[in-house]
């Protein structure tokens, strides 16, 4: 046998696979399949991403070191994967009608972090909406970097109505004088009005930036106004009601272009994840279709009917309803804490997540409330009467969160809708 036919063989010798590899790993991701395949996934900032999306992003791109940006890149060997990148940055610009994209943020909190590295000085001032009123972490939360290292002021919402009072906003943006005005929340069920908020950042001459990763899929699907044209620079992840894989994007008005690069790499990322990158491309080919944009008209409405479900079973509803994916149960007045109630519902088979609300007595790690969405369930083929069928399963389970006869039977429930409703995204497996 020749040196080069022994090396052939080798090459072509067939390679274990995950499960023979790492029967552990394997056993594990087998298991949150079916967790994910059984229960009612309604975290509202989580989806099932599709099949197309998940084989982009289990691709041979993961291989592949790119730093820099298409026809500009530090490594040789980068041909295709500049036409993925383009492909990606063309299509986000086409479907939220943006001067300029970046596609390579890791995450949106990447993707933030990036943006005020591209457009500030350490120390500058930044308003941010507060953390119990819905904001996020990186919109100046004391215990991230954002507010390590810049000077951040928080803007609420009304204590009555519980929705922006972009006055107060004003009155608070002309106290503070910030050069970045940040909009958007990941626990706030109501529309942002970005023309207004563009308004009161004429008004102190600061720049508008719109996190709009909660929403972004709404955006995409026309059923929230769009930031674009407003916000000189906007923010989002893209595997929330975008439905694609864990990432984030930044989109902006060609004068800030070359800063929000500059402030993704080399400011705060290395190579990018060029197979999240095409799973990007993907998701973003899928949502320009008319089903999409269905599919976003369906989540709203889905809120709207669970909103109305839960009014019925008597629970309280920050804000009173929804005008989005999301609706945020305050459970104080069930004697409950938010981890209790997530933890009741949980046992029924019920995904949702422990939140803060406005003006919240209790620390982040309890909550008074519990946050819940239609985006995955919507992504099942759900409509408004499992929706009625769901709110009335939720309010039945908080009323009585220790029955273990009440979990149960509402647990059986759940699997019953779960196999009508088959998960996107998910192999059947027969084993
Ligand atoms: N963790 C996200 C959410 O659940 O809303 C925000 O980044």
């Amino acid at each position: 046998m020749t040196a080069s036919s022994t090396s052939t063989n080798r090459a072509s010798r067939p390679q274990p696979s995950l499960a023979q590899v790492d029967p552990e790993v394997f056993a594990a991701i087998r298991h949150e399949e079916q967790r994910q395949s059984s229960v009612l996934e309604m975290i509202p900032s989580e989806n099932y991403a599709s099949r197309a999306v998940i084989e982009a992003v289990g691709s041979v791109l993961t291989n592949k070191y790119a730093e820099g940006y298409a026809g500009a890149r530090y490594y040789h060997g980068n041909e295709f994967i500049d036409e993925v990148e383009r492909l990606a940055i063309d299509r986000a610009k086409a479907l939220f009608g943006a001067e300029h994209a970046n596609v390579q943020p890791h995450s949106g909190a990447q993707a933030n972090m990036a943006v005020y590295l591209g457009l500030l000085q350490p120390g500058d001032r930044v308003l941010g909406m507060q953390l119990d009123a819905g904001g996020h972490l990186t919109h100046g939360s004391p215990v991230n970097a954002s507010a390590k290292l810049y000077r951040f002021a928080a803007y609420g919402v009304d204590r009555e109505t519980e929705v922006i009072d972009y006055d107060a906003m004003l009155e608070t943006a002309r106290q503070h004088e910030p050069k970045v005005i940040v909009v958007g929340a990941t626990a706030y069920p109501r529309q942002f009005d970005f023309e207004r908020a563009r308004q009161v950042a004429d008004a102190v001459g600061s720049l508008l930036m719109a996190d709009m990763a909660h929403i972004a899929g709404l955006v995409a699907g026309g059923v929230h106004p769009s930031p674009v044209g407003h916000a000189q620079v906007i923010t989002t992840s893209t595997h929330k009601t975008l439905r694609g894989p864990r990432g984030g994007m930044i989109l902006c008005d060609r004068p800030f272009a070359r800063r929000v690069d500059r402030g993704v790499f080399p400011g705060t990322q290395g190579g990018p994840l060029m197979h999240v990158i095409a799973g990007k491309a993907v998701m973003l080919h899928e949502a320009a279709t008319e089903e999409f944009r269905q599919h976003a008209r369906q989540i709203v409405a889905n809120a709207k009917a669970l909103a109305e479900a839960l009014l019925s079973a008597g629970l309280r509803l920050v804000s009173g309803g929804t005008e989005t994916h999301l609706v945020l149960v305050d459970v104080r007045g069930l004697g409950l804490s938010g981890q209790e109630a997530a933890d009741a519902l949980e046992r029924a088979g019920v995904v949702v997540n422990k939140n803060t609300i406005p003006y919240d007595p209790l620390p982040p790690t309890q909550g008074s409330g519990v946050r819940m969405g239609t985006p995955a369930i919507t992504s099942r083929g759900m409509g408004e009467a499992e929706m009625r069928r769901v709110g009335e399963m939720i309010g039945r389970v908080l009323r009585a969160p220790s029955d273990a006869k009440v979990a149960e039977r509402t647990r059986a429930e759940v699997r019953a809708l779960c196999e009508a409703f088959p998960a996107p995204g998910i192999p059947e497996r027969g084993d």
